[in-house]
């Protein structure tokens, strides 16, 4: 990863996925930039930011396209361009990860839909303009978007359609040598997780019955993301790749 620059975004503590992945970047010689989500979150994630020597572009709230516009600017003006973005970005209404999908509202699944799924899209158009020497795009997805699971309710939904944005982004970015993939991460105590229902029981469910008979670490979830990021993933593009400790074959 020397002499790559990349763009995290999802960074909201020591915990998050998009971490994982920001701190594996970085032990491979990447130069990062980081977004965070509101000044609570700034705190947090500049001191963070300095242990990477990452550059902070930064509030970016995806509902909000101005933002977006902002950190992509400074992101050109800090690193001059991009070669690899990471989109570890998802929210729902918590009291609709418990119970039933049938009772989703029109408003919680317009904006779980917009910020889980079309701001991954919304960030590739940006990123596409500062990759001019090709680059890798990826998003973090969960296998409740390929099955029914517990809770996940509209989550699952908006996984889904982010699953299939990733093939037609990678259709439309091919030609440019930008790749698009997704990991489907297998379940991580992070500060997104803790707002969906028996997290707990879901944790224990695949420590039971993935193959590998454990859970996994955001530090294995960012060792598997060197892979499509960088060089050594230069053919795969448009891929859906599990790091679940084998769950997704036995779910
Ligand atoms: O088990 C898990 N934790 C899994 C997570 C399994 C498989 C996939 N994932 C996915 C999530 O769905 C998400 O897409 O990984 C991605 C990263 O999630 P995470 O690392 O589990 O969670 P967290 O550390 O909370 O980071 C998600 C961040 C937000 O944190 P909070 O908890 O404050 O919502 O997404 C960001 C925010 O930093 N975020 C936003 N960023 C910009 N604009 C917005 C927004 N509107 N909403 C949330």
């Amino acid at each position: 990863m020397s002499g790559k620059r990349g763009l995290v975004m999802g960074v909201a503590n020591n915990r998050s996925i998009a971490w994982g992945i920001a701190k594996a970047a970085h032990a491979q010689g990447a130069k990062l930039a980081l977004t965070y989500q509101g000044e609570p979150l700034r705190k947090r994630v500049e001191p963070l930011a300095a242990e990477l020597d990452a550059a902070i572009v930064g509030h970016c709230d995806v509902t909000d396209p101005t933002t977006i516009d902002a950190v992509f600017a400074e992101t050109e003006r800090q690193l001059g361009g991009l070669d690899f973005l990471v989109h570890a970005i998802a929210f729902s209404d918590k009291n609709e990860l418990d119970g039933r999908y049938i009772d989703t509202t029109a408003e919680n699944f317009s904006k779980t839909m917009l910020i889980s799924c079309y701001s991954f899209t919304a960030v590739a158009q940006r990123a596409e303009k500062l990759m001019a020497n090709g680059g890798s795009m990826l998003t973090l997805t969960y296998y409740g978007a390929e099955k029914w699971m517990p809770h996940y309710n509209v989550m699952g939904v908006a996984k889904a359609a982010l699953e299939a944005s990733v093939r037609y982004l990678a259709a439309d970015l091919g030609p440019k040598n930008i790749r698009v993939n997704a990991i489907s991460a297998g379940p991580i105590k992070t500060l997104a997780a803790s707002g969906i229902g028996d997290f707990r029981y879901i944790l224990k469910w695949n420590e039971l019955n993935a193959p590998l008979r454990r859970t996994v670490t955001i530090d294995e979830v960012g060792d598997a993301g060197m892979y499509l990021l960088s060089d050594l993933g230069r053919a795969v593009t448009g891929e859906v790749h599990h790091v679940d400790a084998g769950y997704h074959i036995v779910g």
